[in-house]
Formats: structure tokens, sequence, C-alpha cells
């Protein structure tokens, strides 16, 4: 009785354990997936209204590889995270011009410059 306790026991354990040794395990993917999210912002002129906004937001979000887009018209931006192995920056900078704007990458800083005062 005492040996089918001990079994039953170390049967539960061992269940509980590769249970939590999968949960890691796809947790890690997430992860994973989440790091292939390049994100980018372009500098976008032409855009004078709303329609413009969701014109460009509708296009770059059923774009192949754009995950997500949120495009402003102050400042005239679009910053779209993309999976690097499914597009790159030309090919979604060419996709915003061909409707009718002009489309610059904004460089990469971690301040914005300041302004001179004249
Ligand atoms: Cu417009």
């Amino acid at each position: 009785m005492n040996l089918t306790k001990q079994r039953a026991l170390l049967a539960i354990f061992s269940v509980l354990f590769v249970g939590l040794i999968a949960g890691g395990i796809s947790q890690s993917s997430a992860k994973k997936a989440v790091q292939n999210d390049t994100a980018a912002t372009f500098v976008v002129k032409g855009m004078v209204c709303g329609g413009c906004v969701a014109r460009i937001t509708d296009t770059m979000k059923k774009f192949k590889g754009v995950k997500t887009c949120k495009v402003t018209l102050k400042p005239p931006h679009a910053v779209i995270t993309y999976d690097a192995k499914q597009t790159n920056t030309k090919a979604m900078m060419k996709k915003i011009a061909s409707l009718g704007y002009k489309v610059s990458l904004l460089p990469k800083k971690k301040e914005a410059p300041a302004k001179p005062k004249s």
C-alpha cells in the first residue's frame, strides 16, 4: 500500500513538473516572438487631415509583416512595428509613398535636439 501511494505521488509530481517545464518553454518562445518585432518611425509629409491618418493606418496595418501602426498628424509621424523577417523600412516607405505622401525615416535619437532660440 505504501509503495503504491508513493508511486501515485511520484506520478502526480512528474505531471506537475512536466507542466511547469512546458509552461516555461511556451513563455520563452512567446518572448522570442516579441523580440522579432522591430519598430520604426517615419516622417510623413503631405498629411492634412484625419482621412490621411486613417488611410495610412489602414493601408499599413494590412501590409505584409506589419504588426502595429500608429499615425499622428502632429508630429506627422507613422510609428510602425513590424517583423523584420517579412518586411523592411524600404518596402514600407515605398507603400506609403504610393499613397501620395512624402516619407522619410526618422533617425533614431534618444532625445530630440533642443530648438535654437533666436
Ligand atoms: Cu487628408
